[in-house]
């Protein structure tokens, strides 16, 4: 243990425990920008200066560690006076725009100049110029970058995508694709981790809001929207909403006063991914000699762009049922128009999604296969619907739950699980189960693939066939999981993967907390959805057997093939 002296209050922590942990374990408060615990430690903002007795120069609290008979003051005329013109010169090279940034009012740079009660800029302001592609789903405005390095190392560290780089010299050093590289060719995977990381408004995603508004206001429009499974466990965290209150039915109260036609959950089509993925692996397990194994989940977006890119020649092993949200938009301009009897052409089909990924997914060309323009027309992120409820003026907090429409708002608790990692697997192992042997499993037998570790493994007894089954999130993880695959390291049959760590819970369009991740929160929110739903296996979906009686036939039929799969080659 180490003795030491923070502010005069006489403290006791382990060896080498950092000043900034120091203090914060006897309530003393040290302001930071740019450390994110275990990934960004480098004490590039200097926010963090302390005066230490003996030192000549500030040292900073993220990244030096305390020693025996150490005296830190935190808050001296000099720690004071050095903070604040170390903030005043970040300002210097940042567009201060408040009124018109995505992250005003959740930005940590806006915080502590504030709090430092910098009222004034004494330095001239160089910005860099930008010229980004405005139509890409990620926006980087160069403008806004404080060089803090969190999104270069959340990239390398913990997706290992190495997309984000320092650029130039001097004082028009900035942070940029890596190699100078243009976004559009580089490897980005769109998992958006960068930008719920990102402690500023330098990262964002293209806001679609006003497409939005614009198919809410045009009287030919009927708009379908679906919300994600891990939506409902964040959409209220942007207005202080305690979880138990943010419902999804409150989501649902706050999209009818928007004005939304048709308002449906992702769940549904969870289930129907489920018996479409769940039947091809059957498929693939009866026809063992001819497959190659194990088969992938192909829902993520993010995975799939990072199977196409760093792992072309396995593409063919990702299951061929296209994720929930496309089958939903599939789904909604066939099935619903005709159950509406209108024209597809009418319909407008918005999700909302706590992922940037899935602003790619449904612009990819072939997703259109029913025949009326784009399956899914628009996404929005849990952000920026939650800023189109800010923006109609809806007080969240009074909010009465309302139901979802019908029937495409039936879904089940393996639906629900899809948002956490380790639930697509669970759910398909749910339905497997019966679709092999026409009983139900207990469903709570195929838990052990829930947690939130990277990478896990388990195996079950399914009739008499054992399967090997591995689960991963994020995209470090996951190059792992692959190498040891290609190197016959490992066998599994079937293979869940997530880009983001902890699945959609963790998604890059989800809320920002600075500094605090939310996934497992958010997990257990899902887990715990699933437990109460009187609904817990897919192929018990009500609409789910309806949709496939009347229109669908049954799972792989050739309707299903057209409208609900795809060869993830476009
Ligand atoms: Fe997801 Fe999915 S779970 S991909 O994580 O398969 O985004 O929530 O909607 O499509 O259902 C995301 C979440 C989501 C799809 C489903
Ligand atoms: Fe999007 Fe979910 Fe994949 Fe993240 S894990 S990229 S949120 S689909």
């Amino acid at each position: 243990m180490v003795n030491l002296t923070i502010n005069g209050k006489q403290i006791r922590v382990k060896e080498g425990t950092t000043i900034l942990d120091a203090a914060a374990s006897a309530g003393i408060f040290i302001p930071t920008l740019c450390y994110l615990k275990d990934i960004n430690e480098i004490g590039a903002c200097r926010v963090c200066v302390v005066e230490v007795e003996g030192c000549a120069k500030l040292v900073t609290a993220c990244n030096n560690k305390v020693w025996e008979g150490m005296d830190i003051r935190t808050n001296s005329p000099k720690v004071r006076e050095s903070r604040r013109n170390n903030v005043e010169l970040i300002l210097s090279q940042h567009d201060c725009q408040c009124a018109t940034c995505v992250r005003s009012g959740n930005c940590s740079l806006q915080t502590i100049a504030n709090d430092l009660g910098i009222l004034e800029l004494p330095f001239e302001k160089k910005l860099p110029k930008s010229n980004w592609p405005m139509d890409f789903p990620l926006i980087r405005d160069a403008k806004k970058c404080i060089k803090c390095m969190r999104c270069v190392q959340v990239c390398d560290k913990i997706q290992g995508l190495n997309i984000w780089d320092v650029a130039g010299t001097g004082s028009r050093t900035t942070v940029d694709v890596s190699r100078n590289r243009k976004i559009q060719e580089s490897d980005c995977a769109l998992c958006g981790q960068c930008i719920t990381h990102c402690p500023v408004g330098a990262l964002r995603e293209r806001d679609d809001v006003q497409k939005v508004l614009d198919a809410l206001a045009d009287p030919e429009k009927i708009t379908v929207v679906q919300v994600a499974p891990a939506v409902r466990a964040a959409w209220g965290e942007a207005f202080g909403l305690p979880r138990k209150f943010a419902t999804v039915k409150r989501l649902v109260s706050a999209l009818r006063q928007i004005g939304f036609n048709y308002i449906f959950d992702t769940n549904f089509s969870a289930d129907l991914t489920i018996m479409e993925e769940g039947s091809e692996f059957l498929e693939k397990v009866k026809n063992k000699e001819n497959e190659t194994f194990p088969m992938f989940t192909s829902c993520c977006p993010g995975w799939v762009r990072f199977m196409k890119s760093q792992y072309p020649g396995m593409v063919d092993q990702l299951s061929s049922a296209k994720s929930p949200q496309q089958m939903f938009g599939a789904v909604a301009k066939s099935y619903y128009a005709k159950l509406l009897d209108v024209d597809p052409s009418r319909i407008y089909s918005i999700s909302i999604m706590p992922c940037v990924a899935k602003k790619h997914e449904c612009a990819i060309p072939v997703m259109n296969d029913a025949g009326a323009g784009p399956d899914v027309d628009v996404v929005l992120t849990t952000r920026e619907v939650d800023r189109l409820i800010r923006a109609e003026h809806i007080i969240p907090a009074d909010l009465e739950e309302e139901e979802f429409d019908t029937p495409l708002g039936t879904g089940s608790g393996a639906g629900v699980i899809f948002g956490a990692t380790g639930g697509v697997m669970e759910a398909a192992l749910r339905s497997a189960y019966y679709l092999v042997t026409g009983r139900n499993p207990d469903p709570d037998s195929f838990s052990k693939v829930r947690g939130m570790d990277g990478w896990k493994e388990a195996e079950f007894n399914l009739a008499g066939q054992n399967l090997k089954v591995a689960v991963a999130s994020g995209l470090s993880n996951t190059r792992k999981l692959m190498e040891a695959i290609r190197k016959g390291e490992v066998q599994y049959h079937f293979v869940e993967i997530m880009a983001c760590p902890g699945g959609c819970a963790g998604g890059g369009g989800q809320p920002i907390k600075d500094g605090e991740e939310q996934a497992e929160a958010r997990c257990e929110v899902l887990y715990g959805l699933d437990k109460v739903n009187n609904l817990r296996f897919s192929h018990e979906n009500p609409s789910v057997q309806k949709c496939y009686q009347d229109y669908l036939e049954a799972p792989l039929s050739h309707l299903s093939h057209k409208l609900l799969h795809t060869d993830h080659h476009a």
